[in-house]
């Protein structure tokens, strides 16, 4: 539940954030398949309430069954299939610790009535008796205070009216919900408001799925991989360590950490459990994420597309480095934090393929695109090597697998440095790709365990990764 299962050579989530399904399974066979991405993580799939278009709809559901504004059933289905086809695995974004915002009735986007006045989902089907109201003491039936975990995990968030996980009916049906991923081929799960949720709750409810499908591939004694939500920036007696003994959780600090160092990239040396973060087993790790890229979800500085130059630096800092389970943020622009993503369609939504319209694709830049293909490369390697350039620069090896050079310095760095990698031309990942025959880039030669290296300043390119051998 800790490891995902990503294919040989393959490395990295890439949050394909409000992507429609037809779309990502494009996006896996021209780009992030013969990149060697590990995997795509997707909005939540199931029917949510119809607000108002914002991204933030997905987060109300009304059914289990797959079907909103990304596409229905059979194209997520579909999707999934292309994706591992070519080596990228899908990791589906869910939603088990609540329904959609108390009061009014309607129907979802998959066509199921509701009635949020008097907690009827007869989608799954859920009743009054499935909620927690029963178990929240405060006076607004809604969280008041972040310092008692009672609160957090029994009353209602933002009034999204909160489920009882500790009644077998309702661990069934979760349970349920996410093993319908798994049967369709799907590797593992990003579980939303787990701070919401009590931790021995979910541990049973994880324990209880179902193995990687045999069908769709897997070898049949694979866990799913399990990455939990938990906002933990300390200061609250709820900690992402509670959550630690049944899958990975996100560390959020990692996000002001890394964000608070563009400048002294030096300091991230021993990023990690020295810093008071998670281990390096538990951890997953990003530069921003889909909320707090928006001031959604805790807050704090978070570098975004918007610094591109810090965001390059820092996620190749993140991909390279050995600390944690990384994840790629891909973007909308936005100008209102609650849009919805460009030309969304209410219902048979196509994500707009091509990285245009409206599209950042972070994953597509130059600088990070390569990063999933180093990353893969060396799987099981450990940080050797570390080396700093005197203006915020620095260099490491992983093992003999690859070398990678960060400037973040306001001149070029060139010279020899340090490399545990063994003697030959190896292409520069960072600049080029690599082909049958070498290398569509600049080619870096190691002798004598010194790599020759100039790494210009400047946007880009910023870093070179020497994963490949360069064949002569
Ligand atoms: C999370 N963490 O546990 C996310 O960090 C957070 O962003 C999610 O809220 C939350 N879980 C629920 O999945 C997001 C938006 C909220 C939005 C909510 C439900 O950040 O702004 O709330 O999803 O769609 C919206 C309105 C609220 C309203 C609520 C219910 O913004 O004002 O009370 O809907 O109607």
């Amino acid at each position: 539940q800790w490891e995902a299962a990503y294919a040989p050579g393959h490395s990295g989530m890439v949050h394909l954030f409000e992507w429609g399904w037809d779309s990502i399974a494009e996006e896996c066979e021209k780009f992030l398949g013969p990149k060697k991405w590990g995997a795509v993580q997707v909005s939540p799939p199931t029917e949510n309430r119809i607000v108002g278009g914002q991204w933030w709809e997905k987060y109300q559901p009304i059914s289990y069954k797959i079907g909103n504004r990304s596409g229905d059933h059979d194209r997520f289905a579909n999707m999934v299939r292309r994706c591992n086809a070519v080596g990228v695995r899908t990791i589906v974004d869910v939603v088990p610790n609540h329904m959609c915002g108390g009061g009014g009735s309607g129907t979802g986007t998959a066509g199921t009535y509701f009635d949020a006045n008097s907690l009827d989902f007869p989608g799954v089907p859920y009743s009054r008796n499935d909620f927690n109201d029963n178990n929240c003491y405060t006076s607004s039936g809604n969280i008041e205070n972040y310092g008692d975990a009672n609160q957090v995990r029994n009353c209602r968030l933002v009034n999204l009216i909160d489920l009882n996980q500790g009644t077998e009916y309702v661990r069934e049906k979760i349970v349920d919900y996410l093993n319908q991923f798994i049967d369709m081929g799907a590797i593992g799960f990003r579980v939303d408001a787990c701070k919401h949720m009590w931790p021995g709750d979910l541990e049973v409810i994880f324990g209880r799925l179902k193995n990687l499908s045999v069908r769709e591939g897997f070898k049949g004694s694979e866990r799913p991989f399990i990455f939990q939500e938990v906002i933990d920036q300390g200061g609250e007696p709820i900690t992402a360590n509670e959550y630690t003994g049944f899958g990975r959780v996100t560390e959020f600090k990692y996000c002001m950490g890394v964000g608070s160092n563009t400048h002294s990239l030096k300091h991230l040396a021993n990023i990690g459990p020295d810093w008071g973060y998670l281990g390096p087993m538990s951890a997953v790790v990003f530069i921003n994420n889909h909320d707090n890229q928006r001031g959604h979800g805790g807050g704090g500085h978070v570098v975004t597309f918007e610094e591109s130059w810090a965001l390059k630096t820092l996620t190749t800092f993140m991909m390279g480095h050995d600390y944690g389970e990384p994840r790629v943020m891909s973007s909308y622009y936005f100008s209102d934090p609650d849009e919805g993503p460009p030309g969304w369609q209410p219902n048979g939504y196509d994500g707009g393929y091509g990285c245009e319209n409206g599209w950042v694709c972070e994953h597509r830049w130059r600088a990070i695109q390569n990063l999933g293909m180093f990353r893969g490369s060396v799987h099981g390697t450990g940080v050797t090597k570390w080396t700093e350039g005197w203006d915020n620069q620095i260099a490491f090896s992983r093992g003999n697998k690859g070398f990678m050079a960060i400037n973040g310095g306001s001149s070029n760095w060139s010279g020899s440095i340090a490399t545990s990698m063994p003697d030959g031309e190896y292409c520069d990942l960072g600049q080029g790709d690599p082909t049958e025959g070498g290398c569509t880039g600049p080619t870096i030669r190691v002798s004598g365990g010194q790599a020759q290296i100039n790494v210009p300043t400047g946007d880009s390119p910023l870093f070179l990764n020497l994963a490949r051998p360069a064949p002569t």
